[in-house]
């Protein structure tokens, strides 16, 4: 089976909501989607999820990634979630990653985080995992 590609360029935020203050692993992955073909906006740290939304909307993106600190991964994307649905906006793409238990997840993706990636996930996973669910060949929607 041929690697799933993406020909398309995508536009890609990238931030940290709250109080985070680990941004080295935004920043990896935010130079490995570079580095793969893609336009990433790197909002940086210390984002509230409106301002992200609005960077979102502004910037016409198609992804959004964002590390949060654990314990605030809930709040943080249930409010991400429910202003990209307000804004008419939730057909854009959420990434997560950082310290997100395991148990958390299904409910991080009912609040519309499409996956989530914890520490010591390869970059080239994000970026697989990326093309695959922009792949050519035909938008399926993303693998659980
Ligand atoms: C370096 C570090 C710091 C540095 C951060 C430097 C920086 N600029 O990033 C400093 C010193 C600032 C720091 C501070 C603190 N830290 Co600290 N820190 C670490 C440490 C040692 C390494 C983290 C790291 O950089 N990993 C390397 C990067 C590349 O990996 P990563 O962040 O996990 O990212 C990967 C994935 O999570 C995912 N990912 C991450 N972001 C994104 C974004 C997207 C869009 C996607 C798709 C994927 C993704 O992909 C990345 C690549 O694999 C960890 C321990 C550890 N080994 O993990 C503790 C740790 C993360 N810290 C911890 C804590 C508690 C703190 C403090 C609260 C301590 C304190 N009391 O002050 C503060 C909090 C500061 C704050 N407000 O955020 C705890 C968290 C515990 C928990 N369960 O949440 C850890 C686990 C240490 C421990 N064992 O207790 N820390």
């Amino acid at each position: 089976m041929s690697t799933p590609t993406t020909s398309r360029r995508l536009r890609v935020v990238v931030g940290e909501p709250g109080l985070a203050d680990h941004d080295r692993g935004a920043e990896i992955v935010a130079r490995a989607l570079r580095d793969a073909g893609h336009e990433v906006i790197y909002a940086g740290p210390h984002q509230t999820p409106e301002q992200v939304v609005e960077t979102a909307i502004q910037e016409d993106a198609d992804l959004i990634g964002l590390f949060v600190l654990p314990g605030a991964h809930s709040t943080l994307f249930t409010e991400l979630g429910r202003l990209l649905r307000e804004r008419d906006a939730d057909d854009i793409v959420v990434l997560g990653g950082g310290m997100i238990p395991e148990e958390d997840v299904p409910l991080l993706r009912e609040a519309g985080v499409a996956k989530v990636f914890t520490p010591g996930a390869p970059t080239t996973d994000v970026t697989g995992w990326v093309a695959e669910y922009f792949s050519d060949a035909e938008q399926d929607p993303a693998p659980a």
